[in-house]
């Protein structure tokens, strides 16, 4: 950490300490306002305005809201982008770029009609710019270095200011030396509310970004040409189990509001509940253009809000569709092993490599293994249920829906408790000869080899 950050103020650290935005010190007031740094990875608290008009704050998923000062009734914030270690996972450290201790950095909540200034100290050790994707404001206020800006070079504070004009979902992120900015995990979340407090409003409005790394088992640091083949699959730079669920009341009206930062699309599945998209970069879809949905795609750059009535309890699955999206990265580059018969070669290839493990000859079922990892990696599928392994990483998470919660109580209930006689078992009564269809047809083959998978054996 940079010897200078030793003087900032460590806001938030932890669940229990409740701080109120406007609560910046008013020291400093006439200069730059102080630069608030966050050191956990866990779920913040809303950060409930103490100045300003009011609003329903949105909770940051493994993150948090920035406080910010008032100051001749000018909203001011001050960012800092700087290298950070941030925690994907337990079990793995990443050293990335991001914004006040964290990447993504902290979400900015403000209110339409608000006017907004952002102070943005540059402590890479290249130039920088923010732009503020979705806004509607000044040109030369829309971050592209080059184009609308000269950029922010190392040890320099900018300044951006504009009236937040347009209520909505937003993002920021650089727009200097981009693919390796956010490659490092350089971006935030950014919600402006309604005027009326009264419009859109919901119960638990939940926000993150999709991201996405491509981190060598054992290293830390972001490989920054990728452009497809990343390893680390995460929402605000968590990957499951490190992703917090997203906890909320038995009929509580909810949303998610997700960005896509990644270099490819990610459709969004939840499972229990059917839910509406009910905005966009672009502003809140009316009711009558809305249609009901299960998963929703979410294309690279694009931000969708989806919403529901959460009237089923339980723990239900929220992740991407595409199955290696809900991997970690010791789950890629394997070849296929199912229906391979392994057995004869392990015994060598054991005295050769004492810690060689045939890899799913039956498919799935590496949850229940644990195979020796180099330091500082992720096991490619993860995270224990109440029922067993899920085996799962990456972009996955789940909605935990309670009855009797409080209205703004975030925290992890633990693991649902189905009611007896309503969880899938085994069938105890008989099982007699599946009856099938003759082949038929030509094509159809005389005989048929199977190919029997040999079992594991030594080791655990
Ligand atoms: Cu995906």
């Amino acid at each position: 950490m940079n010897p200078n950050d030793k003087a900032r103020r460590h806001f938030l650290q932890g669940a229990a300490l409740a701080v109120t935005a406007g609560a910046v010190s008013r020291a400093g007031a006439a200069g730059l306002p102080e630069a608030p740094l966050q050191t956990s990875a866990a779920t913040q608290p809303p950060l409930q305005p103490a100045t300003g008009r009011p609003y329903q704050p949105v909770v940051t998923l493994n993150g948090w809201t920035l406080p910010w000062r008032m100051k001749n009734g000018v909203k001011e914030f001050h960012l800092i982008a700087e290298a950070v270690e941030r925690e994907i996972a337990p079990g793995m450290k990443a050293r990335l770029w991001g914004y006040n201790g964290q990447s993504p950095g902290p979400t900015i909540e403000v209110v339409e009609g608000d006017r907004v200034r952002i102070f943005v100290t540059n402590k890479l050790p290249e130039a920088t710019s923010v732009h503020w994707h979705g806004q509607r404001l000044p040109n030369g206020m829309d971050g592209v270095s080059g184009l609308t800006q000269a950029a922010i070079p190392p040890g320099k504070t900018y300044v951006y200011e504009f009236t937040a004009r347009r209520a909505g979902t937003f993002m920021y992120h650089p727009h200097a030396d981009e693919m390796v900015q956010m490659a490092m995990g350089m971006m935030g979340f950014w919600v402006t509310h309604p005027k009326d407090p009264g419009l859109m409003r919901v119960d638990r409005d939940f926000v993150f970004l999709m991201n996405a790394y491509d981190i060598a088992p054992g290293a830390s640091v972001p490989k920054v040409s990728t452009m497809l083949d990343f390893n680390l699959w995460t929402w605000n730079s968590r990957a499951f189990p490190g992703i917090d669920p997203l906890v909320v009341r038995q009929n509580d009206r909810v949303r998610i509001r997700v960005g896509n930062l990644t270099m490819t699309n990610h459709p969004l599945h939840l499972h229990g509940h059917e839910f509406s998209v009910t905005g966009t970069d672009g502003g809140w879809v009316p009711p009558a253009a809305r249609w009901p949905e299960v998963t929703t795609d979410i294309a690279v750059g694009q931000m969708r809000a989806i919403e529901f009535d959460a009237t089923e309890e339980g723990d239900w699955a929220l992740h991407c569709h595409k199955a290696h999206h809900t991997m970690n990265a010791m789950g890629h580059d394997l070849p296929t092993m199912i229906g391979v018969d392994q057995s004869k070669v392990l015994n060598k290839i054991t005295r050769l490599v004492p810690d060689y493990m045939a890899m799913g000859d039956k498919g799935g079922s590496m949850g229940e293994m644990e195979m020796p990892l180099p330091d500082n990696t992720l096991p490619m599928m993860t995270g224990r249920g109440p029922y067993g392994p899920i085996e799962m990483g990456g972009m996955f998470s789940t909605v935990k829906v309670r009855r009797n919660l409080a209205r703004d109580d975030y925290r992890d209930p633990g693991w649902y408790r189905a009611p007896a006689g309503t969880v899938a078992r085994e069938w105890q009564g008989e099982t007699p000869e599946a009856r099938r269809a003759a082949p038929s047809g030509p094509a159809a083959p005389a005989t048929l080899e199977v190919i029997k998978p040999g079992g594991h054996q030594g080791h655990h």
